[in-house]
């Protein structure tokens, strides 16, 4: 399906139309854009079937834009867009990845300096030409020159949420082909790092061949980068995807291998080595009674390689969890029999973070609710944004918002078939301090404190170590503020984070929206290590934004977090537990 790729042109264009100065436009674009991306039919069946008239049907997607969308498919451009791009050549998307850098300042750095691309942006800072242009000065130069390294790097990765669907739609696309025997994913997205490099995925099959037509016959695919007998790379929505296939036999060598890290893949080889066996891409071999171990790749009797329990259990090892495969300890803790059983999806029992179109979500409470009881849940925590600090028009609730609203969970409560808590999002300000009443705060089920503004403001340990320790914060919701290439976020000691964090009884949050992943699997970690409790959450505006919640719990699991760690995997009874105490 296209929709991301029509989605990004659109939010090309909006930016394009703002650094121009038009006004209202644009925003009527990006929202187009949204919904678009989040549609879920395909754009081009919906062109298909029914042309604009059809795709106009996407809410916020009127005739003009559907007719350019239509445009778009028909002939692979927008006329008015490629007039736009012609009167502003520059890299937009590279250059508003720099934080304070917008589409009206790319324009003005374009028409004054001619800057297009990153490394010109970065080298006219350094020159010392940004202040000189009026209404610059030393300040944006210098915020410039400190932001601009961090949207270079982040223009190399795809988050995890990007990519991820895309492996599952391959994986999906030839599992069921007679000639596959397994498939699985490999690399970092096995690993699910936050962000990834490249899709990895690992073919079992007899026929190289056909495995390698029908990967290239992926729809999913723009462009096919190289097709070999055993190997191939396509390109879909920017994301690099390998796909290698390799004889049944050696499969599960080929999965450790390919999963990674390649500082884990180094340290077990040593340890192979230690016992006087060979091991890699194509198998584990007792090389003892060989001469030269180093003469071909199978050599020696082989002890397994068809799967990743025979890879690790010849080195008397259990098969390591991949989100811990980052040479951090995890093979010193298999040695001992000291390795965690990670908090699993099955395991999370609700979400203490959810929001509902009395702030800024998309349906009432009561749908909510019946989603959270769909999906098999056993309560939902309702925590819609109190107003405060960097929460925007009437998305923040008045204490007497939030008392009204009670009245409708109270309602909901009632023939409800999961519990539900009512809380709020409180706001922490630059200084720590949680910005809605205790009166107000203490009167409800759940409070979520969450820093939403003043984060671009560096070192931020204490200002959360006062939000933790405030006596009615029952989950610090995501502690850095960071959106994955787009903001760094605060930068926090999560060491010292977590004593307090554990001290207080105050959960640090795992915001599983793939956009954050904040805290990340290393500050997880740090909770587990000092006994603060983790709270995996979706912060979900929808029903479907549950889904996001396998994220959330693939990075806690990076973090080494069991269930006992993770409090939403507690019943009723003792979330309430928690919640009071
Ligand atoms: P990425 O794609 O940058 O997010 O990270 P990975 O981990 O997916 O790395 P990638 O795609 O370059 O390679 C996949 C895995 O293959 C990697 O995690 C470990 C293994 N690998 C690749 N090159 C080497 C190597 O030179 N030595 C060892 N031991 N393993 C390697
Ligand atoms: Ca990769
Ligand atoms: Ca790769
Ligand atoms: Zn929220």
């Amino acid at each position: 399906m296209r929709n991301a790729e029509v989605a990004a042109l659109f939010e090309e264009f909006a930016d394009l139309l703002e650094a121009q100065g038009v006004e209202y436009k644009p925003n009527a674009y990006r929202r187009a854009a949204e919904n678009i991306r989040d549609h879920p039919r395909a754009v081009e069946d919906m062109a298909a079937a029914g042309g604009a008239d059809a795709v106009a049907e996407i809410d916020r997607v009127g005739d003009a834009i559907a007719s350019k969308v239509v445009e778009y498919l028909d002939s692979g451009a927008i006329e008015e867009l490629e007039e736009l791009r012609a009167d502003l050549p520059v890299d937009m998307a590279a250059l508003t990845r720099v934080e304070g850098v917008g589409p009206k300042t790319v324009g003005t750095l374009y028409e004054e300096l001619g800057i297009a691309t990153l490394d010109e942006l970065e080298a006219a800072a350094e020159a010392g030409e940004i202040r000189a242009i009026k209404g610059f000065g030393a300040k944006t130069e210098q915020n410039i020159l400190d932001n601009v390294g961090f949207a270079k790097e982040a223009g190399k990765r795809q988050r995890l949420g990007d990519a991820r669907p895309l492996a599952d739609d391959v994986v999906g696309h030839l599992d069921h082909e007679s000639f596959v025997e397994r498939i699985d994913v490999a690399g970092s997205i096995r690993r699910w790092k936050a962000t990834i490099g490249d899709v990895d995925v690992l073919v079992a099959s007899d026929d190289g061949a056909a495995v390698v037509d029908a990967f290239v016959d992926w729809d999913g695919a723009d462009d096919v980068i190289e097709a070999g007998e055993q190997k191939a790379s396509v390109r879909a929505e920017g994301v690099r995807i390998d796909l290698r296939v390799v004889v049944p036999e050696e499969f599960g060598a080929a999965l450790q291998y390919f999963t990674g890290s390649k500082a884990h893949n180094v340290t077990l080889r040593n340890l192979a080595i230690d016992r006087g066996l060979k091991l890699n891409e194509y198998g584990v071999f007792d090389v003892r009674d060989v001469d030269d171990a180093d003469a071909g790749q199978r050599v020696g009797e082989r002890l397994g390689g068809a799967d990743e329990a025979e890879m690790y259990g010849a080195l008397d090892l259990p098969v390591i969890p991949p989100e811990l495969r980052e040479d951090t300890g995890e093979i010193r803790a298999a040695l001992d029999g000291d390795l965690p059983d990670p908090v699993t999806e099955g395991a999370i029992r609700g979400d203490l973070h959810t929001h509902t179109n009395w702030s800024d979500g998309g349906t009432t409470v009561a749908e909510m609710v019946r989603a959270a009881a769909d999906r098999g849940y056993d309560y939902h925590c309702v925590t819609d944004h109190a107003a405060g600090p960097g929460v925007f028009g009437d998305a923040g609730l008045s204490d007497a918002d939030v008392r009204e609203q009670a009245d409708e969970v109270a309602a909901v409560r009632e023939d409800a078939d999961v519990e539900v808590f009512h809380g709020v999002e409180a706001n922490i300000d630059a200084d720590g301090d949680v910005t809605t009443s205790d009166d107000l705060l203490a009167d409800l089920d759940i409070v979520v404190a969450s820093p939403h503004a003043a984060l671009d403001s560096g070192e931020a340990t204490d200002r959360l170590i006062r939000a933790v320790e405030h006596p009615h914060v029952d989950v610090l919701g995501h502690p850095t503020g960071r959106l994955i290439n787009r903001r760094e976020g605060l930068e926090v000691d999560f060491e010292r984070l977590a004593e307090a964090a554990a001290a207080a009884g105050t959960a640090l949050e795992v915001n599983a929206n793939p956009a954050r992943l904040d805290c990340d699997g290393d500050a997880v970690r740090a909770a587990v290590e000092a006994g603060a409790p983790v709270a995996v959450n979706t912060d979900a505006h929808s029903p479907s934004e549950f889904d996001n919640v396998r994220y959330g719990v693939h990075t806690a699991r990076r973090g080494w977090a069991t269930a006992a760690d993770v409090v939403n995997t507690r019943d009723a009874a003792g979330l309430r537990d928690f919640l009071e105490g």
